[in-house]
């Protein structure tokens, strides 16, 4: 029975190696896989249900084409390409009238070959910024100059652990293994969360701040920590840049203003500022969740400066965990402006739309207007901010292509539907974002039905579109798994690796750091670590010293709730929660509030309530949850029509105060009950 071993390619830190059991042509058991250190338990849930998804019935495996009745009917490949020529061929006088967007769906490198196929096609509208991580990503970059951390082991060896906006538990689940380590060991953990997660179950000291307000609780921490000892002065003399206009910043940041601003006991801060003082290593380890707001980039800045002023640096058991972006030696996503591609070499035009506004930006674009889309790895009309315009947006354009696995609420609007390959189907090598390893992750089924990976679908397309081979092998692998492993040797060869190095297991990228900063060189423009960034002024607008500001959506009615709409354990944003194993098991598509809020509202647990602002309402079932700050109102996101609706009818497309990222969390809502 052939065991292969691959790796999970979904958009998660842990991006964990497994082995595949094949019998018969059929996937039949997955397994862990001990050569990855980050992640030696194996899969979780959501790992172990794959061999159900990719045999569900749901599952699209031919081409569907919009019929007059609304509905979809299946159609032949050769119908399918014949519709594109028919509706995409003419748009290439005019290419930016096509949008290109993909989504995260899927890690790989052959993704890339999607965007460079289209700019052969003439161009194409692109997409700028990401739904994702980019504030937090920049407030990092310009400050240490990479995004880069220790290795995930390593938070063993903290003594201090901070997760701040992190739900480890239910988000990187193997992250928990070396928080237990770090924790037995004696280390202290505190978790800054307005909801009570699983990852507080951890927590000696829970702080609850008000959401949006982290900025001024790390600039209260930082005045105590100047004002009464905890600023490690050799390394701040040595490696630091701007530290006296940030001791003047943090001044007028009294824990008693701090305290009024976050709602969180002065007690509390001042605990925080002495354990940080006095318990060496810390590790602050900060979420994404809380750089889904306006003010996020200025906050992660304010909260980085306090690794940086109690000098846990490159050191082991101490530091920023963030982001490492290791193994991103291929296409470096270290500057979010990498997306506006600054020049033209191949004289092709390219415009592009903002992913936190695609909705309003595609709307707006003229000269021309968008006419047509190609979606691939992604939902946004699940996914991206404000889904009424974004709906609107994709029903105003002629024809729509959406490649996918199943009929989500962004493939029904398509006029065509391809059936997208899963990771069990083509070659591919993928690199991760928490660990520094590279994996294989080879084909070890056939695709079921008639799916196509991408790759074949585009190299289809453009010899019908009469482009010939010689052009097309410069951006697509030739079809078949010959042509996928010659590209991806090219690839790798500039790393010095063949894909067979890769076969056995996870292998380290190259400068992979077991302690990041080790050597105390920081790639900013003044090598130093920059608490006072020249460059953030000059790109973004910002004070060059992080500083607070409220979130740009406040609340102005005293009825209004904060929505948060995190992720949650058994799925991945709009993937897995429909797999009828995890369904019983997964989050619901529920409205959680305080209960003294909904007591306020004569709100019951099991009622059937609104939740509404000017952009639009859901209407759910009501849950109480003693865990949440009061004034919060919890819905997770990635459901979508099919339960209710997605919680981005709601959020506004709104971009983040640093790296285009989407301000998800600016979001204000009011809740009522319904009558049945
Ligand atoms: N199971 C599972 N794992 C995942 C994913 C998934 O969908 N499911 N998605 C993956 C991806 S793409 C991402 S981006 C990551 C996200 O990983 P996390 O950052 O852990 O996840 P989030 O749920 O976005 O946010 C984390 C926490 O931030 C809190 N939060 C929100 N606003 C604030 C605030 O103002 N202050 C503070 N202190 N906390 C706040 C939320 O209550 C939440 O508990 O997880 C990855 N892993
Ligand atoms: N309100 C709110 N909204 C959020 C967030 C939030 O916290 N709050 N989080 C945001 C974050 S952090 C993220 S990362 C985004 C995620 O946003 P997306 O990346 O758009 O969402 P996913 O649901 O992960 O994946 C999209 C689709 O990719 C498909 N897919 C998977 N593999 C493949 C493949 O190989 N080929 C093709 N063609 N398709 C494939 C899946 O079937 C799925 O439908 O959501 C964001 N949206
Ligand atoms: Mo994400």
């Amino acid at each position: 029975m052939p065991v292969v071993t691959t790796a999970c390619p979904r958009n998660c830190y842990s991006t964990c190696a497994m082995k595949v059991t094949v019998e018969g042509g059929r996937i039949t058991a997955l397994d862990a896989h001990p050569g990855n250190r980050a992640t030696p338990e194996g899969p979780c849930l959501k790992g172990l249900s794959y061999v159900e998804r990719i045999y569900h019935p749901d599952r699209i495996l031919h081409p569907l084409r919009r019929c007059a009745s609304g509905g979809f009917e299946q159609v032949s490949w050769d119908e399918a390409l014949d519709l594109m020529v028919e509706r995409l061929g003419p748009l290439r006088s005019e290419p930016q009238s096509l949008l290109h967007y993909n989504g995260s769906g899927t890690k790989g490198l052959l993704n890339g070959c999607s965007m460079a196929f289209w700019r052969l096609f003439g161009g194409c509208t692109t997409t700028y910024g990401d739904l994702c991580w980019p504030a937090g990503l920049e407030a990092t970059r310009l400050t240490l100059g990479d995004n880069l951390h220790n290795a995930p082991w390593d938070l063993a060896n903290a003594r201090l652990l901070v997760f701040w906006g992190k739900n480890a538990a239910e988000t990187n689940l193997h992250q928990m293994r070396f928080v237990d380590q770090a924790v037995e060991a004696g280390a202290s953990c505190v978790v800054i969360d307005p909801r009570r997660t699983p990852t507080a179950e951890k927590a000696d000291l829970f702080l609850q701040p008000r959401p949006g307000t982290d900025g001024a609780l790390a600039l209260a921490l930082g005045h105590l920590l100047v004002r009464e000892g905890g600023v490690d002065e050799a390394f701040v003399n040595e490696h630091v840049k701007g530290f006296e206009a940030y001791a003047e910043r943090v001044a007028a940041w009294t824990p008693t203003r701090a305290a009024e601003v976050c709602g969180v006991p002065e007690a509390q801060i001042r605990e925080l500022a002495r354990r940080m003082a006095s318990i060496r290593p810390m590790t602050i380890v900060p979420g994404f969740g809380m750089q889904r707001y306006t003010n996020a980039g200025q906050t992660f800045r304010a909260l980085l400066a306090l690794a940086v002023i109690t000098g846990n640096l490159g050191l082991s058991g101490g530091g920023w965990q963030y982001a490492n972006l290791a193994t991103q030696v291929f296409s470096p996503v270290r500057d979010p402006l990498d997306f506006f591609p600054p020049e033209k070499p191949d004289g092709v035009v390219r415009v592009s739309v903002s992913t936190a506004r695609l909705g309003q930006d595609m709307l707006a674009q003229q000269d021309p207007p968008l006419r047509a889309a190609w979606v691939e790895r992604g939902n946004p009309l699940s996914q991206n901010p404000d889904t009424n315009r974004v709906r609107e947006a994709f029903r105003r354009l002629a024809f729509r292509v959406v490649v996918e696995e199943r009929l989500t609420d962004t493939a029904k609007e398509a006029d065509l539907v391809l059936p997208a390959k899963t990771f069990f189907e083509q070659t591919d090598v993928i690199g991760a974002y928490w660990h520094g390893y590279l994996q294989l992750r080879p084909k070890v089924i056939e695709p079921p039905g008639e799916v196509k990976p991408e790759t074949e679908i585009l190299w289809a397309l453009g010899q019908r579109l009469g482009i010939d081979e010689t052009t097309l092998r410069t951006v697509l692998p030739e079809p078949g798994e010959a042509g996928v492993e010659a590209w991806l040797n090219r690839r790798l060869a500039p790393l010095g690796l063949v894909l067979d190095d890769l076969r056995e297991g996870p292998v380290p990228a190259p400068g992979m750091p077991e302690v990041a900063w080790a050597d105390r060189r920081f790639s900013t423009p003044s090598g130093k670590v920059e608490i006072w960034s020249d460059e953030a002024a000059a790109r973004w607008g910002v004070d060059p010293v992080a500083d607070f500001r409220e979130p740009e959506e406040w609340a102005s009615e005293p009825d209004q709730l904060h929505l948060l709409t995190p992720n949650t354990k058994n799925s991945i944003h709009s993937q897995f929660h429909m797999l009828p194993s995890l369904r019983g098991l997964g989050a619901e598509h529920a409205i959680f509030l305080h209960p003294e809020d909904a007591e306020a509202r004569g709100l019951r647990h099991g009622d059937r309530v609104r939740i509404f602002n000017s952009r639009g309402e859901l209407v759910l079932p009501l849950r109480l949850d003693f865990g949440l700050r009061r004034g919060v109102v919890v819905a997770y996101n990635g459901f979508g029509e099919e339960d209710g609706g997605s919680v981005n009818r709601l959020s506004l497309g709104r971009e983040t105060d640093l790296g285009h990222g989407a301000a998800f969390h600016d979001c204000w809502v009011k809740v009522e009950g319904v009558r049945p």
